[in-house]
């Protein structure tokens, strides 16, 4: 495979509510999607991470220009590109596994657009459809919360993630197990707002039976969760912290976790996130499908990978109008629960041409195969390790 064309596609779009964290609040979803062109077919991706390194330390426009001056240049000076060359082309390049995320996931696309492979076959998928979850931000008021809660279990979820942070913790499970009993699978997620200190306020949570606690510490502290999680009986569930299928054998031989969130963006791509899940999956150590607000693209992806056998628990994986008025690609409904895996080849999405008008802010070249270029890599005259063909230059945002 060879890559001629690259585009990067800024887009916003609305939330239907706003969604808030313990690091911030988040209304609308502003990133961008990568559009790869290769001799054989046409792949897309989207960029999971925000404008602002709230979550982890990348950010939409980090993430361009470390694609632009530093990952595109090393991949596209790849012979017989494929997904599986781009991580070890990319390994010099400390972290920035969101950014290398979308860049490997759009290839991966393309190259089984290619073969008329979907992306869940590839991965080793044993399900067709997949439960789906629900995670609910913080509110104002417990009322507030308790109105978003049921209309989500009248969609049919099921399970609720629950967002907290000091403050906003015991009472809001209190009061959703007040309303929809104990049978309800519950969790929370605190997104590393809490500290050592705060375990015997945490082990509060104890009594309400949750399915887990998500990343209740610092990213960095695994040695913390396991001592944490010697104090709680709930089990702790590791996100921002596992980074790599390494992260995971390292949290699960410390046992700083029980249960691991595998976000693919967060691990540098779809290729980890099964390695990831490998290891749990030896270990014994169920997973799940994480979430970061995707539209569709997204979404798309990460249902073949929550079709996975180690995929225990169901995931953040909600349908298109639990995030958007209107999504990128057909949207994702519910049937009694549960999400449809796509079938078609790669991904099995991609944008809609309508949606994607309406919602684009900006579309800009990062790489196209220049005529006289193409030809000396064809010849085999250009060496491996000749650098990557200049970036033809940025047309301004707006441009279309
Ligand atoms: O911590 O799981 C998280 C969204 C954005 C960033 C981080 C997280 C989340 C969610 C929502 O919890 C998951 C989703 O429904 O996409
Ligand atoms: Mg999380």
């Amino acid at each position: 495979m060879r890559i001629d064309l690259v585009e990067l596609i800024r887009i916003r779009m609305p939330l239907v509510r706003p969604f808030r964290t313990s690091y911030g609040v988040d209304a609308e979803r502003d990133t961008f999607l990568l559009r790869v062109v290769t001799d054989s077919a046409e792949g897309w991706a989207e960029f999971a991470g925000d404008p602002e390194p709230l979550y982890c330390p990348e950010f939409t426009a980090g993430a361009e220009l470390a694609l632009q001056d530093h990952l595109l240049p090393r991949v596209v000076a790849l012979q017989q590109l494929t997904a599986a060359k781009v991580a070890p082309a990319l390994a010099g390049v400390k972290g920035n596994h969101l950014a290398k995320a979308v860049l490997e996931t759009a290839i991966l696309d393309a190259e089984l657009r290619g073969h008329a492979m979907s992306l869940a076959a590839y991965l080793g998928a044993v399900r067709d459809r997949v439960p789906a979850g629900v995670s609910v931000g913080i509110m104002d008021t417990i009322a507030e919360l308790l109105e978003a809660v049921a209309a989500y279990l009248a969609d049919g979820y099921v399970r609720v993630k629950l967002k907290i942070q000091p403050g906003w913790d015991i009472e809001p499970v209190v009061a959703v197990r007040q309303e929809f009993g104990d049978d309800l699978p519950l969790q929370v997620d605190a997104n590393t707002a809490y500290s050592l200190a705060d375990a015997e306020h945490l082990r509060r949570l104890d009594d309400f039976g949750l399915v887990q606690i998500e990343q209740p510490l610092a990213d960095d502290d695994l040695r913390g969760h396991a001592e944490l999680g010697r104090l709680l009986s709930t089990p702790i569930c590791l996100d921002e912290s596992i980074k790599s299928a390494r992260d995971a054998a390292a949290a699960i031989a410390m046992r700083a976790c029980r249960i691991v969130n595998i976000k693919p963006a967060r691990v540098g791509g779809y290729l980890e996130a099964r390695r990831v899940h490998d290891a749990c999956l030896a270990h014994g150590v169920p997973v799940w499908c994480g979430g970061m607000l995707e539209t569709g693209v997204g979404r798309g992806a990460n249902l073949a990978l929550a079709a996975l056998p180690g995929f225990a628990l169901p995931g953040d994986v909600s349908a298109s109008g639990r995030y958007y008025a209107e999504d990128l690609t057909s949207p994702f409904e519910l049937d009694h629960g549960f999400l449809p895996v796509p079938q078609e080849p790669g991904t099995g999405v991609s944008p809609l041409p309508g949606p994607l008008s309406r919602h684009t802010v900006s579309r800009r070249e990062l790489y196209a195969r220049r005529r006289s270029v193409a030809f000396a890599t064809d010849t085999g005259s250009q060496s491996p390790s000749h650098p990557a063909q200049p970036m033809t230059p940025v047309i301004n945002a707006g441009h279309q």
